[in-house]
């Protein structure tokens, strides 16, 4: 049994990882989170207060996190500004958060000895071609093309050169597209989910031809686990589960689930920049930690999802508007 610090555990996959580590072992939690605009004290709701406690605070705050620090046995780190869209409107916060608190994080795990676990993407990676049959792989020069996946891939050269020049205790995990309960409605799939419960037609960027590797929350928390727990020191992990799918797919498909016409929704502006593949390839993972994912059939995860989101209007309605009218701005 463990007592895990938990950064970012009020967002999307922090807390299906609480929810996870309590389900499925004897580990303690400690969320820390600033609860920004992405953050949701109700994602965390029904979890038992002997085994999840909540901070509210900043990563960036050193004296905390110090404090924070002294008691755990592990940190896995999810905290950051994480919607592209977001950095390419302002990058600021994203170079605070991701870049400031993530320093912060190491020199308190620095002075602790404390085993870190880093949560990055596999956006660091840039973009492959359609149709080119690699995959990223830990080799794969880092490329990234936004202000989030330049944070995000600076912050996983901070854990390297900790690990190296300090000797922090850290591995570093680098995961596809996360689909699940408890995901804002910025992000692709529960905004379009909630577009149709809502009446409105889903918004397609471009022609919709930019592939994502789509992998359940659940199946990204049980590969963090086997990290932790048998990972090695120093390594870098790359988490997915074969799931490509082109977006245009992706929203015929909610479509259809949710029993409208597949071509009911509206080709809109284009992100700037936009990566145009994402894959993984999770031989490492697979082979030295013996993981695999358990969602194997993209259409029964993506039932499930959908049905959460028409059971929990109550969890997403109160950020439903702003979030609209954010994209109604930049003519998304
Ligand atoms: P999210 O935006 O849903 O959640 C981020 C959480 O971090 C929120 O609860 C927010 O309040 C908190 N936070 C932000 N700034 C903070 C700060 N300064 N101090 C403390 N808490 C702060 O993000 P997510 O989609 O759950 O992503 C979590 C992590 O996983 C990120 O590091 C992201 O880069 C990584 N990741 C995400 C995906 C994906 O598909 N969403 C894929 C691969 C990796
Ligand atoms: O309304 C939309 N229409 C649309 O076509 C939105 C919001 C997105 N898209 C497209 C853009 C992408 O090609 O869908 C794809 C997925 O978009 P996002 O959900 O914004 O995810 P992405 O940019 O791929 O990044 C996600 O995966 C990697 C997470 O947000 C990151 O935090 C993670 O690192």
């Amino acid at each position: 049994m463990a007592r895990l610090l938990v950064t970012g555990g009020a967002g999307f996959i922090g807390s299906n990882f609480a929810h996870f580590v309590v389900n499925h072992t004897d580990h303690t939690v400690i969320v820390l989170d600033k609860l920004t605009y992405a953050g949701n004290r109700a994602s965390l709701a029904g979890l038992p207060d002997d085994r999840v406690q909540f901070v509210h605070g900043d990563i960036s705050n050193g004296q905390l996190v110090d404090d924070l620090m002294s008691s755990a046995d592990a940190v896995v780190h999810y905290a950051a500004e994480s919607h592209n869209d977001n950095s390419l409107d302002d990058p600021r916060p994203f170079l605070r958060t991701n870049l400031v608190g993530t320093f912060t994080l190491l020199e308190a795990a620095r002075r602790h000895g404390t085993r870190f676990h880093h949560i990055s993407t596999d956006e660091v990676y840039g973009d492959l071609k359609l149709g080119d049959p690699h995959r990223f792989t830990e080799e794969t020069p880092y490329n990234p093309s936004s202000p989030y996946s330049a944070t995000k891939a600076g912050s996983d050269l901070l854990v390297r050169a900790w690990v190296r020049s300090f000797g922090v205790p850290a591995t570093i995990s680098n995961c596809s597209n996360n689909y699940g309960p408890y995901q804002h409605v910025e992000k692709f799939i529960p905004r379009q989910i909630t577009n149709v419960l809502r009446g409105l037609r889903p918004k397609l960027y471009g022609q919709g031809r930019n592939v994502r590797d789509w992998i359940h929350a659940d199946d990204h928390s049980s590969a963090v686990l086997a990290i932790l727990d048998s990972g090695r020191i120093g390594e870098t992990y790359l988490i997915g589960a074969d799931g490509e799918k082109d977006n245009k797919t992706v929203v015929e498909l909610i479509l259809t689930i949710m029993g409208q016409p597949a071509d009911a929704y509206d080709h809109v502006t284009d992100r700037a920049g936009h990566d145009l593949r994402y894959a993984i390839n999770p031989s490492k993972l697979r082979e030295e930690l013996g993981w695999q994912p358990r969602y194997r059939d993209f259409e029964d995860g993506l039932t499930a999802t959908i049905a959460w989101y028409q059971d929990n209007e109550e969890w997403w309605a109160p950020t439903k508007d702003a979030t609209e009218a954010f994209y109604a701005r930049l003519g998304q």
